[in-house]
C-alpha cells in the first residue's frame, strides 16, 4: 500500500485500510477481504480480493488516472472465526456490530486474547474503528463452491449471503474403563456427540437443498483408547438462506440434542459462537456488477454466497456487493484450493470496471 503511495491506518482491532485519494474528498469506494485463512486453507480465500484491490489502485496509478471518488483497499482482521469467534469479527466491528472491548477479550480454545495476538504481532493500531465512513464496498471472492464450474461460467453476480448459526456443544458422561464397563451402564459423551453429526446430516435430507449443516471441530477427553470419553466438545455449523428455516433447524437442533443427552445421561450445555441473518447485497451495485458483467462479454449467474464474507458486514453501513471467480473442483478451506490465472484476471477486470463507475458516478445515489 505505502509503495503505491496509499494513506494506511491500522485500527484498534487491526483491520487495515490504504487510501488512494480521488479528485474530490468524498468517502471512498472501498474494495478488498481478508488475509487470515483458516489453518488448512488455500492461497485465494480472502487474499485474492485484497490483492486485486492493490492491482486496481497500481493499475490507476501507472496510468495516472485518479476517480472523483477515493479508492480504499481493506484488509479486515480475523474473518474465517476459525480460531477465534464470531466470523467477520474485524469488519463486524468496523461496522459497530461488536463491540472493540468485547473482540479483543475473546479467547481461543488455548485461553489466548485476540488482544494478546495483536500486541504480539503489532497490529492493534491506533486508528478509530469505522472511519472513514464509505460510500460503497466491492468484495471480489473465490466462490469457494461448485457452482459456477458446473455450470461452466465464468462470473458469480453475488446477490446475498445466506445465514450462519455456529453453536459449541459441551457433552460431559462419566469416563470409565472401555473393557469393564457393561454398555447399560454407560455415560459416553463420544456416543452423543457421534449421534448429533448424524442427527444434523438427517436434518439437512429432511429439510432440503438449502439446508446445511456441518460437525466440523470435535474435541474428546481424555481420548484415550481404552477410556470412556468423559468429555465431548463439538460444534455446529448450520446455514441457510431462508431465515425461518435457519431458526427452525436450531430449533430442532437443540431439541435433539437434548434429548440425546438425557438418554445417555449426560449433561449438555452450549454457546453461540455466531449468528448472522441472510443479507441480501444493494441492488444498485448488483446490477452494476451485471452490467460491466455484461460489457465484458462474460458469462454470469445471479448466486447467493454459500460462505460468509466482509461484505456482509459492510452492508450494514453502505452500499455493497460481490464478485465471485470459479473455484477449481468446488474445493475452498483446503490446501489444493485454485483458481486460473485466467479466471483471476477476468475478476480483476471486472472489480476495476465496476470500481471505475462507482468512483466516477456523478451523484451519490442510484445511477
Ligand atoms: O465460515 C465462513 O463461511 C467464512 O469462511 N468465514
Ligand atoms: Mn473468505
Ligand atoms: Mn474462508
Amino acid at each position: 500500500m505505502r509503495e503505491l503511495g496509499m494513506q494506511v491506518s491500522i485500527d484498534a482491532i487491526g483491520n487495515i485500510v490504504g487510501i488512494f485519494p480521488g479528485t474530490e474528498d468524498l468517502p471512498p469506494v472501498m474494495v478488498g477481504s481478508h488475509i487470515d485463512t483458516v489453518r488448512t486453507g488455500g492461497l485465494y480465500d480472502g487474499n485474492y480480493g485484497v490483492l486485486a484491490g492493490l492491482e486496481v489502485v497500481a493499475t490507476l496509478r501507472d496510468a495516472a488516472l485518479q476517480t472523483r471518488r477515493p479508492l480504499a483497499v481493506a484488509v479486515f482482521t480475523n474473518e474465517e472465526g476459525a480460531r477465534f469467534q464470531p466470523d467477520m469479527m474485524g469488519s463486524l466491528v468496523y461496522v459497530g456490530g461488536l463491540p472493540l472491548q468485547e473482540a479483543l477479550e475473546t479467547r481461543d480454545a488455548d485461553g489466548v486474547s485476540v488482544h494478546s495476538e495483536l500486541q504480539r504481532m503489532g497490529y492493534q493500531g491506533t486508528a478509530a474503528v469505522g472511519a472513514p465512513a464509505v460510500d460503497s464496498f466491492v468484495e471480489l471472492h473465490i466462490e469457494q463452491g461448485p457452482v459456477l464450474e458446473r455450470l461452466g461460467l465464468q462470473i458469480g453476480v453475488v446477490e446475498g449471503v445466506q445465514g450462519i448459526s455456529w453453536t459449541e456443544f459441551t457433552v460431559e458422561g462419566q469416563s470409565n474403563h472401555a473393557g469393564t464397563t457393561p454398555m447399560a451402564l454407560r455415560h459416553d459423551a463420544a456416543l452423543v456427540a457421534a449421534q448429533v453429526a448424524v442427527f444434523v446430516r438427517e436434518l439437512t435430507v429432511r429439510m432440503g437443498a438449502n439446508q446445511l449443516a456441518t460437525v466440523g471441530a470435535v474435541r474428546l477427553s481424555p481420548n484415550l483408547v481404552n477410556v470412556i470419553a468423559q468429555k465431548a466438545v463439538f460444534t455446529v455449523d448450520l446455514r441457510n438462506t431462508d431465515s425461518a428455516a435457519l431458526a427452525q433447524a436450531e430449533r430442532d437442533l437443540h431439541a435433539y440434542v437434548a434429548q440425546a443427552t438425557q438418554t445417555e445421561g449426560t449433561r449438555v450445555s452450549s454457546r453461540t459462537l455466531a449468528r448472522f441473518e441472510p443479507v441480501a447485497f444493494d441492488p444498485m451495485v448488483v446490477n452494476l456488477v451485471e452490467q460491466q458483467t455484461q460489457a465484458m462479454g462474460c458469462s454470469y449467474h445471479r448466486m447467493p454466497s454459500g460462505a460468509g464474507h466482509d461484505a456482509q458486514m459492510l452492508a450494514r453501513v453502505c452500499r455493497s456487493a460481490m464478485i465471485f471467480v470459479p473455484s477449481a473442483g468446488g474445493l475452498s478451506h483446503n490446501v489444493r484450493e485454485h483458481t486460473e490465472p485466467v479466471d483471476l484476471h477476468r475478476g480483476a477486470q471486472l472489480l476495476l470496471q465496476v470500481v471505475l463507475a462507482l468512483a466516477n458516478r456523478p451523484t451519490d445515489g442510484p445511477f
